[in-house]
């Protein structure tokens, strides 16, 4: 190892345990600290924090490039537990690692991020410890885990977001950026699907600063692995462009140590390391069974399992003299010499390119840069208008011209999408260069959800792109998004049975109420260019929650703001773009992107026929919830219960705004392949479908 392995003088803790060396002292209290704070809460999963404590620990305490007194340390090395059910195996290294608290403004406290007493709260109510690492709560846990695949999937968009960084904050004798990706997955792990489709992308990509630490440890949580996972792993990833190393036996700190500089001796090719682990060492009855994966062991095993290292039977997390201070001298003096000696550098660098050192600054703050909304554009009133993947693309481009750390791409639909970043100096992000801002995701929704997220979490403003109905293959990756608190942008286009001729495999139907359906997701469907820029703005400061950007493929008219309200109530969510006259509308028409449309071309004919209705433009639900109930009383008044909503998708939700005696104009089947216009006409949208729906609830 490249640490001394000493022996304790002294203990308070019994022969045994005096006479461990400190790295395996330390292992051991992973170990034990976990086994213990699963028993106390009486649920979670102590197999893989037993298995998996040598390799955490010797990566920790002699690899990681991490201060614990400086967790957001932007040039850190970040560590992903993919394994998100092994979430006491993080907790205890937090633990005695030091790591220290940031608090909801960005500072550093002097607390730590996970007490003991945070330990003894495993899985309890407002604890930090909760079942499974959610980033949100915890300093140290890098990404929110548990979902199996999307902690390695994240871990690519870190590694992306590192390679960019290098490129774009690194000058001649400032080397800022040079992190390193380190992620634990399982079986469970590389079994999934976006797994797969993350190690081709960093494959692909040659990302030489990510490493995945497989736990091979032949059991998943049915029983043997052999019953469903047999393929060569390390076959398939030399296949994927990876270097892979294998280390026989997870106990063995000189041969993970081998493993990790072979790691650190190569940046051309990210690397697996297959580690041969027991689940559960050291319990006699349970290592190397499914039974060790995820429930408590039970007083009499962790009784033996504790004997089996050596360890007092009767302790409750114990943690024995000298750990801590092991730690300390490790990792903790390590980390703080190269986080000073980062500093040092990056004072200088800020004096000799304060702008550079401002924009890093900001990226952390997720703060925007000043003329951030500089140039966006406004449309002038059209009626042929245009498809509002058009406008997004226009607006897209100058938001990204503005804020340099907008980086994003398409899963390779960037033409259909226009996500294209095409200003001077907009970039490709290939392989080796690094430098620029689109990133081809090639056709890997799912890896590409995960990959935004990670670079989300990184500090860049990440976009990802691909066809609304698609966004089925992204869910899980967005829904984690929603509960990490990142402001994500998911760009979708062809948001309807607009697509026209493509047919129901590419008509979405379902998507939109199920995104609303999501806690802490904005859905916008904007309903013209001008609300697009609205869109954007109203996505960009929002910094604490992804954003759904839902945009046609078909054109759709620009609408005359000068005879209509201004776009700009989009921030609101709703607003009243056309009233009745004297503000007491008789009926209330809804609508959302392109059917916005025929409300307002409703509303006319009703106004012609001396009926009094109002246009309400509702293109974010969830911004209209937050609003006050008078604004809200001022856009639907209760006392107008005649309303119409209409929008090419499932009604499911409508009834929330045009409650029971409404009418929902929407889809209630899948759609079908033919001409848009064909389409309009079988499933009856148009301006009539609105004006008779409005006269039938007048009784007219
Ligand atoms: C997407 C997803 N599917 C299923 C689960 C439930 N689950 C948690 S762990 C696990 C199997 C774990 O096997 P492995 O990754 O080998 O972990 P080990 O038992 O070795 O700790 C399953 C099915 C999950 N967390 N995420
Ligand atoms: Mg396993």
């Amino acid at each position: 190892m490249a640490g001394s392995i000493q022996r304790l003088t002294e203990s308070q803790v019994g022969a045994n345990v005096s006479e461990q060396n400190l790295d395996q002292l330390c292992i051991n209290t992973i170990r034990t600290l976990s086994i213990d704070a699963v028993q106390q809460a009486n649920s979670g999963h102590p197999g893989a924090p037993m298995g998996l404590a040598p390799v955490v620990y010797s990566l920790w305490q002699y690899f990681l490039k991490y201060d614990p007194a400086g967790p957001l340390w932007p040039n850190r090395d970040r560590f992903v537990l993919s394994a998100g059910h092994a979430s006491m195996l993080l907790y205890s290294t937090l633990h005695l690692a030091g790591v220290k608290n940031v608090n909801k403004k960005g500072e550093v406290e002097n607390e730590l991020s996970v007490s003991m007493e945070q330990i003894k709260r495993f899985r309890q109510l407002d604890s930090r410890t909760p079942g499974h690492p959610e980033s949100h709560l915890t300093t140290g846990v890098e990404t929110t885990t548990g979902p199996l695949g999307q902690g390695v999937g994240n871990s690519v968009g870190m590694a992306i977001a590192g390679k960019f960084m290098a490129t774009h904050f690194n000058r001649e004798n400032f080397k800022l950026f040079d992190y390193r990706v380190y992620s634990v997955c399982g079986d469970g792990d590389l079994m999934e699907g976006v797994a797969g489709e993350a190690a081709s992308l960093a494959g692909h990509l040659q990302l030489g600063n990510l490493c995945w630490i497989y736990d091979n440890n032949r059991v998943t949580l049915d029983g043997p692995a052999s019953w469903s996972f047999s393929e060569d792993v390390m076959t398939r990833f030399v296949g994927y462009g990876w270097h892979v190393t294998r280390v026989a036996d997870a106990n063995d700190l000189l041969q993970l140590s081998r493993a990790y500089k072979d790691f650190l001796a190569h940046d051309d090719k990210p690397m697996l390391i297959v580690v041969d682990s027991h689940i559960g060492y050291g319990s006699p009855h349970k290592q190397d069974s499914f039974e060790a994966h995820g429930e408590p062991l039970g007083e009499a095993e962790v009784k033996l399992a504790k004997k089996s290292y050596g360890w007092p039977e009767d302790a409750k997390f114990l943690v024995p003299d000298g750990v801590y201070q092991h730690f300390q001298l490790g990792i903790g003096a390590r980390g703080a010499q190269d986080h000073a000696k980062w500093n040092a550098s990056f004072a200088e660098y800020s004096k000799k390119f304060p702008e550079l050192a401002d924009q890093l600054s900001q990226m952390q703050h997720r703060e925007l840069p000043d003329g951030w909304d500089k140039g966006l554009p406004s449309f002038p009133a059209d009626p042929k208008g245009m498809a509002t993947r058009e406008s997004s693309g226009k607006v897209l481009n100058t938001l990204a011209k503005n804020i340099p750390w907008m980086v994003g791409g398409s899963a390779d639909l960037a033409k259909s999408n226009k996500t294209n970043l095409t200003f001077e100096g907009a970039g490709e992000f290939y392989p080796v260069t690094f430098e620029g801002r689109n990133v081809h995701f090639g056709v890997r929704e799912h890896a590409m959800g995960a990959a935004v997220n990670g670079m989300c979490l990184s500090g860049l403003r990440s976009f990802s792109a691909t066809f609304f109905n698609f966004s089925d293959y992204m869910r899980a990756s967005m829904r984690l998004a929603a509960l990490m608190e990142i402001p994500v942008l998911f760009i979708f286009t062809h948001d309807s049975i607009g697509v026209g001729e493509d047919g129901p495999t590419h008509q979405p139907v379902e998507q939109l109420a199920a995104f609303r359906a999501m806690p802490n997701m904005l859905v916008f469907r904007p309903g013209d260019a001008n609300e697009v820029t609205e869109t954007y703005k109203a996505a960009l400061q929002h910094p604490h929650g992804p954003s759904t950007l839902v945009f046609s493929r078909q054109a759709m008219p620009t609408l005359d703001r000068t005879k209509y309200a201004s776009a700009a109530g989009t921030a609101k969510g709703a607003y009243v773009l056309a009233d009745a006259d004297g503000g007491k509308p008789d009926v209330i028409l809804l609508a959302t992107g392109s059917e916005l449309q025929w409300a307002v071309a409703a509303y006319e004919k009703l106004k012609s026929e001396g009926i009094k209705a109002r246009v309400v433009s509702m293109p974010c639900w969830e911004l209209f919830d937050q609003q006050d109930a008078a604004y809200k009383e001022s856009v639907l008044p209760s006392n107008v219960t005649a309303r119409v909503s209409i929008e090419m998708a499932a009604t499911l939700g409508w009834e929330r705004y045009i409650g029971l005696r409404g009418k929902a104009i929407g889809m209630h089947s899948f759609g079908a392949s033919a001409p848009l216009k064909d389409l309009l006409k079988k499933f009856g949208f148009d301006t009539d479908a609105v004006v008779s729906a409005a006269k039938a609830l007048l009784g007219k």
